[in-house]
């Protein structure tokens, strides 16, 4: 650790979950460093976060701070911010869209049969996406539909004219709206190399226009490569609908063999969860003295293994490491995104093996065991056997008590059946329920958690006092661990819910708020709200719906870049903790508010504090209430300290 100051550090104040502070102690007992202490003693710079440090190039790096308004090129602190800016969301929009890619290719090797024994799990859906691809449907078998739907997903990421097929599935206001604009996404990949072309040193100098690229290349993600990981996985593995489970660390085993994925991707996690019950390895575990094979989750894996199977998540991004200083983790298996190369330190000091999976990420000097995608059964038993013949090294356990029950598993397809039953799958309640004011409006409280804010705090804070002022909220990501984490997923929560959306959760039997999955599953969102304005008494947009987006406790590219996809779809996004990536430049902070309101219809804006996020939340619901004429006279439900304190125990 370089830039060592006084410290600081006090394990029971950078967390309100109670399970960070017992394993954080430990850490410090044992002198393993986690991101937590790092985050303490490295002190972030301040001109980088706030996107003024230009590096694109050897004349620099220009820092634009104080008397300096110009790099050596001469680019103005605003196009240093924008370009920033843009970069990053590309960066975000190429692992959203990788991974869907990958999605794909393994749909294409399933239904041609050259994956041993891969099967399509949902063809309801597989036909309802062909529809949405304009893929005839008739007379073909699953297989057959599948390799087309296969070839037509893999066809978007290397199109290069014309528009991206699922841009049809926006409300056609909204289409309109972007091809007069120029931002229809042409293909996926295109988009992401216009993005890392148009920020290279002396090429795209403004700052609307470079902003105008970060959105057509968030589009490409958000209505393309994220879209279409969703759909595809929803066929590979089921479109999911309500599961029960629990989480947190307690959710580890003390008599079992405990596997950890963590990452992006459900591929190789099903395929580990059924290695886990074959009767051989079974067998190895009972010969070894463990009493069976537990597997949890952390991260978005852990988000698409709840969904669809009930595995457990053991914890948000910042519990990785924690997880491991248990001493109960046999093995913790890692695909993409969100690993941290801290891990290989805490599980060198375990008998924990760190298994990296993806040919396209080696987590620092840990185990390779790079799945092939067309034997992927392989190496899940590889690693399932791996890490059951480690239980034999298991020393001194240290599991927290601590775990919350939750429901998890809200798609799209449920929430209509939800409302509406087989017959009558419709929003049109939820609609109706908005128009009549008993929910005041919907928010999506998504994205991860970061060790430059409280852990959980300004997620759970936000939560709460948004469901408190009958605010319908679904969540996804992080954002969703944590809220199950702190018991925020199950009907029960309904008792912190104002009276009348408590009373409409009470008559569906549904929390007040809904877990929705993974982040690429924020197209879930998109859907949603296309479908709130096709439904009617809404308007006919996304832009102008009572709903607003948030990330409290935000650190990912790919945070920024759904954040940009929902604001050019015309929905207001919040961010929160860190502050902004442009607040170098005051024109261009502003111009993302209102530029784009007048622009997009939507906006992205940066409030630090979560009782701030709650207030602007709220007036940008009550807003979009008052221009669509259904106001009614609503109070504000705000928490005074002590009730936030309450919270923090
Ligand atoms: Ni989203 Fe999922 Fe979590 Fe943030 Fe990372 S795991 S893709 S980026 S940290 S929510």
């Amino acid at each position: 650790m370089s830039d060592d100051k006084k410290r600081t550090f006090d394990p029971d104040v950078v967390s309100i979950d109670p399970t960070a502070a017992e394993m954080l102690k430990i850490a410090e007992d044992c002198e393993i460093s986690t991101v937590f202490q790092r985050a303490d003693s490295i002190k972030p710079c301040s001109t980088g976060a706030g996107g003024g440090c230009c590096k694109l190039c050897a004349m620099g790096p220009c820092r634009l701070i104080g008397k300096h308004d110009r790099g050596v090129c001469g680019a103005d602190r605003e196009t240093v911010a924008a370009r920033n800016f843009l970069r990053q969301v590309a960066a975000g929009a190429a692992a959203h869209s990788d991974h869907g890619r990958d999605v794909a290719l393994t749909l294409r090797a399933i239904a041609s049969g050259e994956v041993e024994d891969g099967t399509i799990a949902d063809t309801v859906k597989l036909a309802k996406v062909a529809g949405y691809m304009g893929i005839d449907v008739a007379g073909k078998d699953a297989n057959t539909l599948a390799v087309e739907v296969a070839d037509c997903a893999l066809a978007q990421f290397g199109q290069q004219t014309g528009e991206l097929v699922y841009i049809g599935r926006a409300p056609e206001k909204r289409q309109e709206l972007w091809r007069s604009l120029g931002v229809v996404p042409r293909g996926i990949d295109r988009e992401v190399v216009e993005a890392m072309h148009r920020t290279h040193a002396g090429t795209d100098q403004n700052y609307k226009t470079l902003l105008d690229g970060a959105i057509k290349c968030s589009l490409a993600s958000g209505w393309g490569g994220s879209m279409l990981a969703t759909d595809l996985q929803d066929i590979l593995y089921g479109t999911p609908t309500p599961v029960r489970s629990s989480a947190n660390l307690g959710v580890l085993s003390e008599d079992k063999v405990n596997i950890l994925i963590h990452g992006h991707e459900p591929l190789l996690a099903s395929m580990i969860l059924d290695a886990t019950s074959e009767p051989e390895m079974l067998e190895l575990a009972k010969s070894l003295g463990a009493t069976g094979i537990n597997v949890a989750g952390i991260c978005c894996t852990a988000n698409e293994s709840l969904m669809r199977k009930g595995v457990p998540p053991a914890g948000n991004m910042l519990h990785q490491e924690l997880a491991i200083l248990t001493g109960a983790v046999e093995a913790m298996v890692v695909d993409v995104q969100c690993i941290f190369q801290g891990l290989t330190e805490v599980a060198d000091h375990f008998h924990t093996k760190l298994i990296s999976s993806s040919p396209k990420a080696c987590v620092g000097d840990s185990e390779q065991i790079v799945v092939d995608e067309h034997r992927p059964r392989e190496a899940a038993r590889q690693i399932v056997r791996s890490a059951v013949e480690n239980f034999a090294n298991r020393k001194e356990v240290h599991i927290p008590n601590v775990s919350e029950p939750l429901v998890a598993g809200f798609s799209h397809e449920y929430i209509r059946y939800m409302l509406g039953g087989t017959m009558r799958a419709s929003l049109t309640p939820l609609n109706e329920n908005i128009v009549n004011g008993r929910i005041r409006g919907v928010a999506a409280v998504v994205g991860c958690s970061s060790p430059r804010s409280v852990q959980d705090y300004a997620v759970v804070n936000v939560v709460r006092e948004l469901i408190a002022n009958n605010v319908l909220v679904v969540v996804t990501g992080c954002a969703a661990i944590t809220s199950g984490k702190h018991g925020l997923l199950t009907p029960e929560t309904m008792a912190f819910a104002g009276e009348s959306l408590a009373e409409i959760c009470e008559t569906i039997g549904i929390p007040p708020v809904l877990h929705m999955g993974s982040c690429v599953d924020n197209s879930r969102i998109l859907t949603v709200l296309t479908d709130m304005a096709a439904t009617g008494g809404l308007g006919d947009d996304i832009a102008g719906l009572p709903a607003v987006a948030l990330s409290p406790e935000w650190f990912s590219e790919k945070a920024l870049e759904i954040a940009t996809y929902a604001a050019g779809s015309g929905a207001h996004v919040i961010f929160g903790g860190v502050g902004s990536p442009v607040a170098n430049s005051e024109v261009v902070s502003t111009y993302m508010i209102d530029g784009w309101t007048e622009r997009y219809g939507g906006s992205l804006r940066f409030i630090k504090e979560p009782q701030d996020m709650v207030v602007a939340t709220l007036d940008l619901i009550d807003n979009a209430r008052k221009a669509l004429k259904i106001d009614v006279a609503a109070e504000r439900v705000l928490f005074d300290m002590d009730m936030r304190r309450e919270l923090s125990v």
